[in-house]
């Protein structure tokens, strides 16, 4: 019997918890440059509202950036081809 050590012993600390947060949303902000008008922040913002996982985006227009939540994490590569389809330009971070 070893009673000296703690070999065998569960460390009670040493639990990870897995559980929780899945529904958070999460905000990321992108900077796109190109925009003008009106009509540039919609086709921006269609575009981008089709990535997977993404249930909001916010364009500013005169600062031009891009708020995009979504509940699960967006890659800026995902970001970036959008906006490119959309005929803009993410500026470099
Ligand atoms: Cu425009």
């Amino acid at each position: 019997m070893c009673n000296a050590c703690s070999c065998g012993t569960a460390d009670a600390t040493n639990s990870v918890t897995t559980t929780g947060t899945r529904t958070a949303a999460e905000a990321t902000v992108f900077s796109v440059t190109g925009m003008t008008c009106g009509h540039c922040v919609s086709s921006v913002t269609s575009e981008v509202s089709r990535i997977d996982g993404v249930s909001a985006v916010d364009v500013d227009l005169a600062s031009g950036s891009v708020t995009v939540t979504s509940d699960r994490p967006v890659g800026r590569d995902a970001v970036q081809a959008a906006v490119e389809e959309a005929g803009y330009q993410l500026a470099d971070a």
